[in-house]
């Protein structure tokens, strides 16, 4: 018997609790793209009353609230907003490459649905490009991938 996965499209059956972890830092980005990853949640059937929203300083911070509130299992998927820009210094690489790893890790350790969506550009125009300009809406893409991989993994667990 062959087995296809593909939930590409589909809305839940019923709502899911969802946990989005998002930094403040380049706040005027990251709210927007909080606002638009709700937004889309709430058209494909999640209950505003089952988004949790979690605040943090900076990118850097979120892994560690992430490990916790994943840990506790109370969440069906986590999204992980922030945005990082290259600005002058090299502060960039190390922000991008612990919390890219870091989300990394904790998905893999808890099996769970952990959507990475940290913008990492090289300035504001591009982030904002990617906030409803040139390249669509990634809040929107966010929330479209948490709710097809919480269809994937709930599929496999069974
Ligand atoms: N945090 C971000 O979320 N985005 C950035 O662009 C950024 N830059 O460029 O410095 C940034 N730095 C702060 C960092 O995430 C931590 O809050 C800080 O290092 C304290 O741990």
């Amino acid at each position: 018997m062959s087995t296809k996965i593909n939930f590409q499209g589909k809305v839940l059956s019923k709502s899911e609790k969802i946990l989005i972890v998002v930094s403040r830092f380049n706040s005027d980005i990251t709210e927007k793209l909080l606002k638009g990853t709700e937004k889309r949640l709430l058209e494909l059937g999640i209950h505003q009353a089952d988004i949790d929203v979690i605040i943090v300083p900076g990118a850097i911070e979120i892994p560690v609230v992430t490990s916790l509130m994943a840990s506790q299992n109370k969440h069906a998927a986590i999204i992980c907003l922030g945005a990082v820009i290259r600005g002058e210094t090299s502060h960039y690489d190390y922000v991008c490459g612990q919390v890219s790893d870091g989300c990394a890790r904790i998905s893999l350790e808890t099996k769970k649905p952990i959507v990475f969506g940290i913008l990492t550009t090289e300035n504001e125009a591009q982030a904002y490009e990617r906030l409803g300009g040139n390249h669509g809406h990634k809040g929107y893409e966010f929330a479209e991938t948490t709710i097809e991989m919480i269809q994937v993994i709930n599929a496999l667990r069974q």
